[in-house]
């Protein structure tokens, strides 16, 4: 069986779960949102990282099915929680081929009208080239923002973004990758370019989502040069939704 076939049949057997890694507010300590990660688990119990399926997904097409189901369960696993909580969001990833086609925003309005959460609270991620790619880019974050979602630009740094690019997406929140996280007060090249990020997004009005906290250190920089949201392994990694439920009545 070529790995795409497995794919489609482990799609069609709905062999996914979602997990959720939360995400802090640097001012206050509470969890206000959580970001939703695929995990593909096998009928032999193996677990595959969205690291080796999300790209075969995307070649294939068999990507928008999969944010079809993505959708699907993230409403299972959340609505009853997002209903109880209004100041809760979650949010998904959304892929270059999902932003041409356009197709998950209709799915996405359906499942959040059906289960009673607003739009608002589900946040859409796309990353830098999703947006580079997307001849429609802007049109999609438009439609994205029409219905009231909140758009974030994903990875930010790792691609090739400019400014231009920045200044003709209507977006409303940047997160900042990984790796300029890891850089702060060290002596890593990168490390100049993080305030560069921080400065340039404030400077566009957009929030600010740190990725990969893994440090105090990098949380008190972070919070002085006010970024506001924050999600890593100095809080949590990505949990079941059941123990997600416990962390946020924790956090609250
Ligand atoms: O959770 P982490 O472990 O390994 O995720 C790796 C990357 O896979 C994420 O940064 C994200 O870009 C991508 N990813 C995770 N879940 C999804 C998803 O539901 N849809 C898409 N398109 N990408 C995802
Ligand atoms: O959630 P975290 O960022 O720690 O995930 C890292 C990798 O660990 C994932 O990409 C996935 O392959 C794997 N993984 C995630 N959740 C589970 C789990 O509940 N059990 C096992 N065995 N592996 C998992
Ligand atoms: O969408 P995306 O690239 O942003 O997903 C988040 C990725 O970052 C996942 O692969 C997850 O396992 C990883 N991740 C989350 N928190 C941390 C962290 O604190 N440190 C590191 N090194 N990786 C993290
Ligand atoms: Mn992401
Ligand atoms: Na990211």
């Amino acid at each position: 069986l070529s790995p795409e076939k497995e794919l489609a049949i482990a799609i069609r057997k709905r062999e996914f779960v979602v997990h959720y890694q939360p995400i802090i507010d640097l001012s206050n300590g509470r969890c206000v949102a959580a970001e939703a990660l695929l995990r593909w688990r096998r009928p032999d119990g193996r677990w595959i990282g969205p690291d080796l399926f999300i790209p075969l997904a995307e070649e294939t097409g068999l990507i928008s099915p999969l944010t079809d189901l993505l959708i699907e369960r993230v409403i299972e696993d959340q609505a009853a929680l997002l209903r109880a909580d209004r100041d809760l969001h979650i949010s998904i990833n959304i892929s270059a081929r999902d932003l041409e086609s356009g197709r998950f925003l209709p799915v996405l309005t359906e499942a959040v009208t059906r289960s009673g959460v607003a739009p608002s609270q589900i946040w859409i991620e796309a990353t830098e080239q999703g947006f580079i790619r997307a001849e429609i880019a802007a049109g999609a974050v438009e439609a994205a923002r029409a219905a009231g979602h909140m758009v974030a630009i994903d990875d930010f740094g790792t691609g090739y973004s400019s400014l231009s690019l920045l200044q003709g997406l209507p977006l409303d929140a940047l997160k900042i990758d990984k790796s300029f996280v890891e850089a702060i007060a060290t002596d890593a090249a990168t490390s100049v370019v993080t305030p560069h990020i921080i400065d340039m997004a404030h400077g566009l009005k957009l929030r600010i989502i740190a990725e990969g906290v893994e440090t105090r250190e990098q949380e008190a920089y972070l919070r002085a040069a006010g970024v506001r949201l924050a999600q890593g392994w100095l809080y949590s990694h990505a949990l079941p939704a059941s123990e997600f439920a416990t962390f946020h009545q924790d956090r609250k």
